[in-house]
């Protein structure tokens, strides 16, 4: 059988299975295909499945809309942050020159990386649209590197499912699948249009997911850790989301 008629197949099948026999079947449907998210057994699971299970089949590959530079928003809109932690004070007072992106979990290498050191990997930039499952959205540039060259360089190993990222804020901790880990748009930044990237956007490095809901875009990233199994992080869902009542995967 193609690939293609697979994938139908197996869509069809797990919407199908999911209405005439509910979330149970439809989750062992989608686990056997390897398309369950890590909240699947939360309060909206099912509905988690089947769209992560969809769009995992039809839109591996796919590439998030980029948008000429005339259209960038000329006031992007912050979003409101808590206070920050101290230790992001400090950091920022020194000009977040002692800033640590550390890489650890199952990789070959595990590396510690300053803002500069991160500016040494492979330049890339984009143009895309940031939405708030809240409703607004705006247009702007981001330039930094892509996550698989920082993830290439540590050396991730092939058992390795997802990478679960942190931020210096103790609340905000995400994880992503390879598919979207590995994805050429998906870049660690530090600069947002003419400039530098402004710390009301997530300096010194913020990652953005611009095939995901900006909720997936988290800012101040300190840590990145390659792991096969969500089991160990938080409430095993995947990310702070769902503890909350968002989906683990947002994809847009
Ligand atoms: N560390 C951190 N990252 C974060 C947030 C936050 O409060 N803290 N808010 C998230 C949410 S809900 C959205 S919609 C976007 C907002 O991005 P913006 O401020 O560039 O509009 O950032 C995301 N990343
Ligand atoms: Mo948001």
């Amino acid at each position: 059988m193609s690939s293609i008629s697979r994938r139908k197949l197996i869509t069809a099948g797990i919407a199908a299975t999911a209405g005439v026999a509910g979330v149970g079947a439809a989750w062992r449907l989608g686990r056997s295909a390897g398309l369950v998210p890590p909240d699947c057994r939360s309060a909206f699971g099912a509905g988690a499945t089947l769209t992560y299970g969809a769009q995992r089949l039809l839109t591996r590959h796919s590439m998030a809309r980029e948008f000429p530079r005339s259209m960038i928003s000329k006031a992007p809109f912050g979003n409101e942050l808590a206070p920050p932690p101290e230790e992001f004070k400090r950091l920022q007072a020194g000009g977040f020159a002692d800033w640590k992106l550390t890489v650890d979990g199952m990789v070959a290498h595990p590396l510690t990386l300053s803002p500069s050191d991160l500016r040494r990997f492979p330049v890339r930039s984009q143009i895309t649209e940031i939405s708030c499952e809240e409703g607004w959205s705006y247009i702007a540039e981001w330039i930094g590197t892509p996550l698989y060259e920082v993830l290439h360089e540590a050396g991730v190993l092939p058992q390795a499912r997802y990478i679960v990222y942190r931020s210096i804020e103790p609340f905000w901790w995400d994880s992503l699948d390879m598919a979207d880990a590995m994805h050429p748009q998906t870049l660690l930044t530090y600069a947002m249009n003419d400039g530098e990237l402004p710390v009301r956007f997530g300096a010194p490095i913020r990652l953005r997911v611009p095939r995901q809901l900006g909720y997936k875009s988290m800012k101040f990233i300190v840590r990145l850790t390659a792991t096969d199994s969500m089991k160990n992080f938080g409430k095993g869902l995947g990310s702070a989301s769902p503890e909350v009542g968002y989906s683990w995967y947002a994809g847009i």
